[in-house]
């Protein structure tokens, strides 16, 4: 009798560690930077093909369609070491194609690194992370700006 009690109060408490462990991302539920393209273009139509135009993909594998809100962190690395970072929200479910436009940034003669490193803030996805190196032309184009445009997401924000 005492030896049954002994294995209900076990069993008792094994539930309540496994209702409070705090939520996490599942192994395997990460998210995936798929970077395909990074070439120079003149996109702002200036006269100069001194823009950076990066294309990739934010995947969310075995998603059933809910809806999370993903952090990009960018960062563009020049070949002097000199750093851009720009940081933007997209929500989105499955899977979004990723295209931004760094006008003006193609300052230098080089390789250039971008990467991004995509989140959530409240880790209900495990982090993903990618970069491309790549090598635009020199030029002066003045003050870089960065626009990016999301194709099968929600909304983007930020
Ligand atoms: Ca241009």
């Amino acid at each position: 009798m005492h030896r049954i009690t002994k294995y209900i109060l076990l069993a008792f408490i094994l539930v309540m560690v496994v209702i409070f462990i705090p939520p996490r991302a599942e192994a395997g539920n990460d998210i995936q930077v798929n970077m395909w393209e990074a070439y120079y273009a003149d996109a702002d139509n200036d006269g100069a093909a001194d823009d950076i135009v990066v294309k990739y993909n934010i995947t969310i594998p075995f998603n059933t369609g809910d809806k999370y809100t993903i952090e990009l962190y960018c960062k563009l690395i020049l070949p002097s070491g000199a750093e851009y970072i720009h940081e933007v929200a997209i929500v989105t479910t499955a899977e979004s194609t990723v295209t931004q436009y760094w006008f003006n940034a193609a300052s230098e003669s080089g390789w250039y690194t971008y990467s991004v490193y995509a989140y959530t803030i409240d880790s209900s996805l495990n982090p993903g992370y990618n970069e491309i190196i790549f090598d635009p032309p020199g030029g002066d184009p003045g003050d870089p700006l960065v626009d990016t445009t999301v194709i099968g997401t929600t909304e983007s924000q930020g």
